[in-house]
């Protein structure tokens, strides 16, 4: 691999520290032994090794971020290098982590009561129970606030009823945090004890186990095919008081979970790139056309020299981030800024990778082809372009465009 090359030109090591540079190995020795041997078979297969769940857990990767639990309280850089090396394999590994650590289980340690949290986060922790996080609706994913999923009251429970779209990994996972909007917040002696207005949005979580609760694998994706997205059904959905998360009310909640999704995506999309490049690099070296490495060739090392100036900005806009959120100062919009960024270059890096690889840059002997296919889902889900954009417009000019 070409990656000691690309990491030694510009030493971006230096400012890490040695605790984030283990992190990264370790990382990184995963991708390599554990994911990258399968993940060509599994995209085609469109197969989520499921085996690797616990490994994960075992390596200290699932809610890494978190303190207690069983989790690594790690810091917010450690763990960003983790989401680049995972991403630099696929980014439906990646996603899994996402998912997780920084969408259910951040959901759980956030919002949770403490009866929730030894429930459920030591064993997702551990990789022995998987969580999902049920926020989108089939309607579309931009305006969450738009939610029809609904949480009524009946008797000492809540019966939940409504559809979600695009959850990853609704089919396996063992607990489902679901958002839903409570139609009668009032508590058994009227007062309003169960959200901060009628119809808030609360968090519920929700045992996949439960009777009215389904969830079917979306096919025919033509990315992501190593990880799974489901539909998920709630029809008469019964859970008791305790399923209820108590630190959360209103949009703030899932929009928290998100924001942590999006820091890792700024990092990981960054390690897809990277990748593309190595691909690019070590194709222009090996590669003779009219006589000499195509890398020989001005147009080609102008197109290598632009991929890596955007990985090595992205990286340091990442890292920039991560100091951010150890010191408790990263807003939303600069995590747009992060998201934005990494994933639009991402995808340029992809598509330029693959006109380096001419032909052969279709076929699944090189990984380009897949990572600007996962891309496009990178895209699209967390906040698409457009909605970061906006969110950087609402930031400078002060006008909410939405
Ligand atoms: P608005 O409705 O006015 O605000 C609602 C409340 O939310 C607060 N808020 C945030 N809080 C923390 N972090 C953020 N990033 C926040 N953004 C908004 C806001 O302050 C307000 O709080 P409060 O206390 O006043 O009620 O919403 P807005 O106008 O601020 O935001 C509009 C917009 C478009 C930015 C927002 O709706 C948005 O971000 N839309 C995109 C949603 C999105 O990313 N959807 C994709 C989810 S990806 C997913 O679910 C898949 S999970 C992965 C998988 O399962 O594979």
């Amino acid at each position: 691999t070409a990656a000691p090359r690309i990491d030694a030109v510009f030493d971006l090591d230096a400012l890490l520290t040695d605790d984030e540079r283990d992190w990264q190995q370790l990382a990184r020795a995963f991708a390599q032994e554990r994911i990258l041997p399968v993940i060509e078979a599994d995209f085609e297969a469109a197969h989520f090794r499921r085996e690797l769940v616990p490994e994960l857990g075992a390596a200290g990767f699932l809610g890494m971020h978190l303190s207690g639990y069983g989790c690594a309280g790690a810091g917010a850089v450690a763990y960003g290098l983790v989401c680049l090396e995972l991403e630099a394999a696929d980014s439906g590994w990646r996603t899994f982590v996402s998912v997780q650590g920084s969408l259910a289980m951040s959901a759980i340690h956030t919002y949770g009561s403490e009866e929730q949290k030894q429930r459920w986060l030591p064993g997702m922790a551990a990789g022995d129970l998987i969580g999902c996080f049920a926020l989108t609706e089939p309607q579309g994913g931009s305006d969450p606030a738009a939610m029809t999923t609904v949480a009524r009251r009946d008797g000492d429970g809540w019966v939940l009823d409504g559809a979600k779209r695009w959850i990853g990994l609704a089919s396996l996972a063992d607990v489902a945090v679901v958002w839903a909007r409570v139609e009668d917040a009032s508590g058994p002696d009227g007062s309003n004890a169960y959200g901060a207005g009628a119809r808030a949005v609360r968090g519920f979580l929700v045992p996949t186990s439960t009777p009215g609760f389904t969830a079917t694998p979306i096919d025919g994706k033509l990315s992501m095919r190593a990880s799974v997205q489901c539909d998920i059904e709630l029809a008469g959905v019964r859970v008791g008081d305790d399923a209820l998360l108590p630190g959360a009310s209103g949009l703030s909640g899932p929009f928290g979970c998100l924001n942590e999704a999006r820091y890792g995506i700024v990092w990981g999309a960054m390690g897809a790139a990277r990748s593309c490049l190595e691909a690019a690099l070590e194709r222009s070296v090996a590669r003779e056309v009219f006589g000499r490495p195509i890398g020989a060739n001005q147009l080609t090392q102008a197109k290598l020299a632009d991929m890596f100036l955007e990985v090595e900005k992205g990286v340091l806009l990442a890292l920039h981030l991560g100091r951010l959120k150890e010191r408790g100062a990263l807003t939303a919009a600069q995590i747009s800024v992060g998201k934005l960024n990494s994933v639009r270059e991402a995808l340029e890096i992809a598509h330029q990778s693959r006109s380096i690889l001419a032909g052969d840059g279709i076929t699944n002997a090189w990984p380009v082809m897949r990572h600007a296919a996962n891309l496009e889902s990178v895209r699209t889900y967390e906040g698409t372009d457009e909605i970061h954009q906006l969110v950087i417009g609402r930031e400078l000019t002060g006008l909410s465009a939405f």
